[in-house]
This record gives structure tokens, C-alpha cells and sequence, in this order.
């Protein structure tokens, strides 16, 4: 049973995984017995830290590059270098992503353009540039890192929800197109986690009392806690190796509960 949650032999790239949820998530797959990790970020700097960050956890078989995920020729480039340097791709983890909190009618077209781009645009650009030879070997792993947004609204996060929104959906349409050349792709969509993306939400007040927002989603999750990025490591194990070949255009909710609850009722 073990052997079906093995990574052995497989490349996974994780886009965007310099820190936060992809970083634990690529860590998790080293720890799977992944062959190589792959992973990209848009600054040499951001990839040579990220690396230092790799070999502190003991992970060696690890390879940076630069690449915005919204430029579809760099991305091109890059999996032209990743099958010379390293190889095929076996899976890919759609995990870079960005957020603005503006209210909508304060977005600008630039701003609200910016998200979907890089959280919708990019995931379509980097499985279109590797699904080619997950055709032709008839074998392929697509994670896509969706959100709560995936399924639910809330103030200042349109084009958030907006794009991940059609993540989910973008999700389902690579299972129904590529399904038949033995091509899973799953989504995750994680809860509230706690990483740099979310540290504004959980900054505390200058008296020192919680951030509203921090108390909010705990009340909003049955644990009463904010999960961290390591909880998302045996779901992402999971519909990355053989263990889920059988599972296909699904969302796999890790947040602890927060859809399942009405919320913390005042005491
Ligand atoms: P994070 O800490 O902000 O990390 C985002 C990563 O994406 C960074 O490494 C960032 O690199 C990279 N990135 C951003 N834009 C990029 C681009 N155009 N090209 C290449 N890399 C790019 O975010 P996180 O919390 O780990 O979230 C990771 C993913 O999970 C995102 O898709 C997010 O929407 C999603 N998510 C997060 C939560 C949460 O509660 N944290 C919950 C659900 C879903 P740079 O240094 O270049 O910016
Ligand atoms: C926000 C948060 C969320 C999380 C995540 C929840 O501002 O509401 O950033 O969007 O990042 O997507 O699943």
C-alpha cells in the first residue's frame, strides 16, 4: 500500500514554490521520493534563497529557474530546458498565485487583469506547454492550488475569486479533455493557511488584540486555528502519485472544515 503513494522516479515541478504552500508541498513530494524538484520564481535572488532553503531541509535534488508564469514563451523555453536538464514532467502543481484585496469598485482593470493572469492565465499557459508529453507517454499528475474563493465570495477579493473561481472549472475541463490519455488533474483548495500571503490577515493590532480578520476565520473553522502549509502535504502526496489515478476533476477541500460550518455561535 505504501509503494502507491511513492513519488520514486518521478519530476514534479511546483510553480511558485519558494516559500508557502509550495514550498511544503514540494518538500512533501522530496519526502515521497520524488527524483527532482522542479520550481520556478521571478527573481534569481528569490531562487537562490529558495534553494539555501531546499538543502536546509535536506533536500538536494532540487533545480530553480526563472520564470514568470504569465509569459507563455519563457514558459515555453523552460520546459524545453527542464527535458534537457532533468527531464519529463511527470507532475505539475499549478501553485503560484498572487491576491488583491481592493474593493471592486475601487479596482483598477490593470489591477483586477493582474490577478486572473497570473492565478487563471498562468495555470492554463504552463499545463498547456506540459500536457504535450503527458499525451505522448499516456501518463500525467495536474494539481491546481484553487482556494475557499474556488467556491465562496467575500469583500475585496473579486478578481480572487474570479480567477480561482475559474480554476475549479478549469480544473474540470483538463480531466474531461486529457482523461483519456491516463492524464489526472485535481485541484486543492486550502483553507486559510498561514504564509506570506496571508500575514496582513493575521498581523496583530497595535494594543496587541487579535486581527479581526484572525479571530473571524478562526470562529469560521472548527479547529479554531489557522492550518499550516504542511497540513497540505499528504493531500498533495496523494493526488500526485498512483494512489488517486482513479480520481480525476475533483477539488480536494483541506480547510479544516471551514465549507462544512456555519461559523462559531456567540457564546
Ligand atoms: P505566497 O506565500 O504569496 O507565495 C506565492 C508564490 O507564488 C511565491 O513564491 C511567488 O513568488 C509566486 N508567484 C507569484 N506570482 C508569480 C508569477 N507570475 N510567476 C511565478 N511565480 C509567481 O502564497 P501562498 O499562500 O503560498 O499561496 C500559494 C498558492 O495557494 C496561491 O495560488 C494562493 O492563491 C493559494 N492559496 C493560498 C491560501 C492561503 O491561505 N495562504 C489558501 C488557498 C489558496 P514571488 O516571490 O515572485 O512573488
Ligand atoms: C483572503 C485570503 C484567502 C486565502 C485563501 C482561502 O484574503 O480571503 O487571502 O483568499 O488566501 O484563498 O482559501
Amino acid at each position: 500500500m505504501t509503494n502507491l503513494f511513492s513519488l520514486a522516479g518521478k519530476n514534479a515541478w511546483v510553480t511558485g514554490a519558494c516559500y508557502g504552500i509550495g514550498f511544503a508541498i514540494a518538500k512533501a513530494f522530496a519526502q515521497a521520493g520524488a527524483q527532482t524538484i522542479i520550481f520556478n520564481a521571478r527573481s534569481e535572488e528569490a531562487i537562490a534563497k529558495a534553494i539555501a532553503d531546499y538543502h536546509a531541509e535536506g533536500i538536494d535534488n532540487v533545480k530553480g529557474y526563472v520564470c514568470d508564469v504569465t509569459d507563455e514563451n519563457a514558459v515555453a523555453a523552460l520546459v524545453q530546458t527542464i527535458h534537457a536538464e532533468v527531464g519529463p514532467i511527470h507532475i505539475l502543481v499549478n501553485n503560484a498565485g498572487i491576491i488583491k484585496r481592493i474593493p471592486m469598485h475601487e479596482m483598477k482593470r490593470s489591477e483586477f487583469q493582474q490577478v486572473i493572469d497570473i492565478d487563471l492565465v498562468g495555470p492554463y499557459i504552463v499545463s498547456a506547454a506540459v500536457l504535450p508529453e503527458m499525451m505522448e507517454r499516456r501518463e500525467g499528475k495536474i494539481i491546481n492550488i484553487c482556494s475557499m474563493m474556488s467556491e465562496l465570495g467575500r469583500e475585496t477579493v473579486s478578481a480572487y475569486a474570479a480567477a480561482k473561481g475559474g480554476l475549479k472549472m478549469l480544473t474540470r475541463n483538463i480531466c474531461s479533455e486529457y482523461g483519456e490519455y491516463n492524464i489526472q488533474c485535481n485541484g486543492i483548495g486550502p483553507g486559510y493557511i498561514a504564509t506570506p500571503q496571508t500575514a496582513p490577515l493575521r498581523e496583530p493590532q497595535a494594543d496587541g488584540s487579535k486581527h479581526p480578520f484572525d479571530a473571524f476565520i478562526c470562529a469560521k473553522t472548527p479547529a479554531g486555528r489557522w492550518l499550516e502549509p504542511d497540513e497540505l502535504a499528504g493531500p498533495a502526496v496523494f493526488l500526485a502519485s498512483h494512489a488517486s489515478d482513479a480520481v480525476n476533476g475533483h477539488i480536494l477541500y483541506v480547510d479544516g472544515g471551514i465549507l462544512a460550518y456555519i461559523g462559531r455561535q456567540p457564546k
